[in-house]
């Protein structure tokens, strides 16, 4: 597995090495130029592209790539180093001329990494900085997982999950949060190797942090391997002056260090001379080397240094431990701008690159050849096709398949007739009833997983924990219970558990349900992940939750309670804008069922859903208000759809009431008074603005397309009310989420819910205070009706 690949015939290990880091840095210069220069630009924007941010991890990438990744392992791509990993995928074969010239064109090659966009070789997308490189992480606990589960092919490989970090990422407080989480769970497989180029956007960072880098890692049980200097420097060290002349680098401020680059080799002379020009063995040292040759010296970091790089990975493949590698570099290495602080979207010029592509040897009509300008291209091709990385997971590529989940007819359906409960309570009652792992329900049971950030227990995964037991690597024996201590709950855990249970950081919850929500791609076993979580706290995580959904994981996401029905819980626990989170959030069905028969149907369609290929992840907002719960009959369609009448309007009606969840019961009250006055009043349950408002999309973009007949949900259900009709709609959330019904037929509509929040109080008075009960309801029809 580890051994030292052979010499190809004819080239050198490090030859060939050095030629494909070479050619990468070429593409993937090329790329970005031609995006800029040589296509025409009809808009007048920048297009842009990060040529120093790439040439500060070619040859990590390369060592990588080349030599030591293997073809289960799966990789996180720090977002600028987009162009090198296309320019890599088509040394491999994987990556065409077109889409790369195409890079950031509409259907091309993508500015940074996408896994739906730029298709099966890309592992992980990344962008937002920092979540990427903590998803590594999650995605190796989800590998354990299903290893220990017995969910996965066995005699498969373990994957190592590698994370190509910018040092800037390491600013990002996610990444901690995820150390810790890590270290909770005893994470290994995963590596992140950090470009520590010490500059980030704006500029060079403050000098001897990777002290604390090293520091922190250690501390959460990682090993840290720190790759300075490059062997030519460590031979000079250990010339007579070569510890001074380490101890003078080994103190250079980062600014100092990377002014001097870009300057160049007199520049670094004269610096040096000027601290330590009386060191007769300093002088031996620099007095024979030309400024071309003292400048490759002094820049000679171990990030860019193939042998030191290969030789340091190769090492760490020998322990699962986690392990963290800062990897000295410069940014815009090898480029006219290397090491100057504004380099981030610097790009070469015109000139510039002519220069750069003679001494690349690179012909005019040549820029895209494959082995153009390098060495042996024969001897070459062969080495690449050696590599172990070359090897095609599936003919499909990097992605993994997995069979669906059978989801039966019908979910088990708490007894509701008569009785009085929450949507909450009854989604703790239906999974604890599919936990039973009985009949039908037992291939859907073994595939559920469910996560929560310290509230499994107050948003009712209890029941269902009891049964299904929490994960854990090691078998912990629950105290409590062995010492017979009264408790409810139980927490010993084992490797068969099916509960994974998480510190309160909700955005590690967006995380795990992001790498849980991919194991069918990534581990070739379908798993329907369960996140529970405070509605108000998707807030503190909503950056990793846009994430998961950017890379289309399919999971399910409960966020409950919700809303001022919160009551007494005031501040910043009552959350208002979340349904408006859940329309605009792509790749998110989000729903809101107000009573159990709803939720069963909706809870159903979302363990079918997540595994469509046309489907996505899902979204139920719930709450712990108590209602007497219906006996009806129910249009299982129409609720998947987000709306059905509960009470249809007469036809030619002029009014009806919509809700949405928990304020079912004052818009029931307040319909009951509006019957009397307005017999043919409607009443309509709104199971899903985001549904509603998706479906009317689709409606209008179809009849452009000249499918006139097409009708979407929402127009159907408002069809039979009058043009002029009045719509008063009222939610437990910002109004803004209905207010747009009006736009469907023109009719008006009064829209109601709160637009201020965190004010304690009972519901009584926050209904009052934020007119969404039943006589705000009913004034809001006559105020409607009365201004007609
Ligand atoms: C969350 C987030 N904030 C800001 C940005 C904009 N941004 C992109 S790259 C970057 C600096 C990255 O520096 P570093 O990680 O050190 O990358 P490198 O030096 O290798 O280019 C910033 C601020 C982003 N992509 N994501
Ligand atoms: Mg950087």
């Amino acid at each position: 597995m580890n051994e030292i690949r052979p010499i190809i015939p004819g080239m050198e290990r490090l030859e060939a090495l050095a030629a494909v880091e070479r050619k990468l840095l070429w593409l993937a210069s090329w790329m970005i130029h031609n995006a800029n220069h040589l296509r025409p630009n009809r808009d007048g924007l920048k297009v842009g592209g990060h040529q120093a941010s790439c040439a500060s991890v070619t040859a990590i990438m390369t060592a990588l790539y080349f030599e030591i990744l293997r073809p289960y392992d799966r990789v996180a791509v720090k977002p600028h180093a987009g162009p090198v990993v296309h320019a890599i995928n088509y040394l491999f074969g994987r990556q065409s001329v077109e889409q790369m010239a195409a890079l950031r064109q509409f259907g091309g090659a993508q500015a940074y990494p996408s896994r739906v966009k730029d298709g099966a070789e890309i592992d992980f997308s990344t962008g937002s900085v920092g979540l990427g490189v903590a998803l590594t992480s999650f995605a190796a606990l989800m590998q354990d997982y299903l290893r220990a589960q017995g969910l996965t092919d066995a005699s498969r490989p373990r994957a190592r999950h590698v994370a190509i970090a910018g040092d800037a990422e390491l600013d990002e407080g996610n990444i901690y949060e995820a150390l810790l989480e890590g270290w909770k769970h005893d994470v290994r497989d995963v590596w992140w190797v950090v470009d520590y180029n010490r500059q980030s956007l704006d500029s060079v960072m403050p000098d001897r942090l990777f002290g604390r880098f090293e520091g922190l890692f250690r501390d959460m049980g990682w090993k840290v391997v720190s790759l300075k200097y490059g062997q030519q420097l460590q031979t000079v060290f250990r010339l007579p002056g070569g510890s001074s002349l380490r101890g003078w680098v080994d103190e250079c401020p980062n600014s100092m260090y990377s002014a001097l680059t870009f300057q160049g080799g007199a520049a670094w002379r004269q610096a040096i001379l000027a601290d330590m020009g009386k060191s007769r063995g300093v002088r031996a040292i620099i007095d024979p080397m030309s400024d071309d040759e003292l400048a490759g010296l002094m820049t000679n970091l171990a990030g860019h240094d193939l042998g030191t790089l290969t030789e340091a990975f190769r090492n760490a493949t020998k322990t699962d431990q986690p392990t963290c590698f800062l990897a000295y570099t410069i940014k815009g290495m090898g480029l006219p701008f290397a090491g100057h602080k504004d380099n981030h979207a610097g790009m070469m010029t015109v000139e510039q690159m002519q220069r750069f592509q003679a001494a690349n040897n690179v012909r005019p009509g040549h820029e895209w050849d494959r082995f153009e300008g390098l060495p042996q291209p024969n001897a070459l091709e062969r080495f690449i096709e050696s590599v172990p990385y070359a090897v095609q997971l599936t003919p499909n590529g990097r992605r993994l398949s997995a069979p669906a989940v059978p989801v039966p007819e019908h979910l088990p359906q708490p007894k509701i007739t008569g009785r009085k409960m929450s949507t909450q309570a009854g989604f703790g009652e239906i999974l604890s009833e599919i936990g039973r792992a009985e009949g039908e329900y037992a291939e859907l049971s073994r595939h559920i997983v469910t996560m929560s950030p310290d509230v499994a227990v107050s948003t009712n995964l209890g029941p269902w924990i009891n049964r299904r037991g929490v994960f854990d690597r090691h078998t912990r024996d629950d105290v409590f219970r062995d010492g017979k201590l009264a408790s409810a709950q139980r927490w010993g855990t084992n490797p068969q558990g099916q509960h994974i249970e998480l510190g309160i950081a909700e955005q590690n919850l967006f995380l795990l349900l992001g790498a849980a929500g991919l194991s069918h791609d990534l581990l070739g076993t379908r798993l329907l992940p369960v996140g529970t979580v405070y509605d108000p706290f998707v807030n503190r995580g909503h950056d990793a939750l846009f994430y998961a959904c950017y890379q289309d994981a399919r999971f399910l996401l409960v966020g409950t309670p919700s809303g001022i029905t919160l009551a007494p819980e005031g501040g910043q626990h009552q959350s208002t804008n979340t349904p408006l989170l859940g329309i605009v959030q792509d790749r998110l069905a989000s729903y809101e069922p107000a009573y159990c028969d709803e939720l069963a149907i909706l809870l159903r369609h979302a363990f079918d859903w997540m595994q469509k290929p046309e489907g996505s992840a899902v979204w139920l907002r719930l709450s712990t208000r108590i209602l007497e719960q219906p006996s009806r009959a129910l249009d299982a369609a129409a609720v998947i759809r987000g709306a059905h009448w509960v009470s249809p309007p007469a036809p030619g009606v002029r009014i009806a009431i919509a809700f949405q969840g928990a304020v079912a019961g004052e818009a029931e009250k307040a319909f009951a008074a509006l019957r009397e006055d307005e017999p043919g009043a409607g009443l309509l349950a709104i199971t899903s603005p985001d549904r509603l408002y998706a479906d009317w999309r689709a409606a209008q973009r179809q009849r452009r397309d000249g499918n006139a007949a097409a009708r979407s949900h929402i127009e159907q259900l408002l069809a039979p009310m009058a043009r002029d009709a009045v719509l008063v709609s009222v939610l437990d959330g910002h109004p803004a989420a209905h207010a747009w019904l009006g736009a469907v037929r023109g009719q008006k509509v009064m829209a109601l819910g709160p637009d201020h929040f965190g004010q304690s109080g009972d519901v009584v008075d926050l209904y009052r205070e934020y007119e969404i009960d039943a006589s705000a309801i009913l004034d809001a029809c006559a105020e409607a009706l009365l201004s007609d």
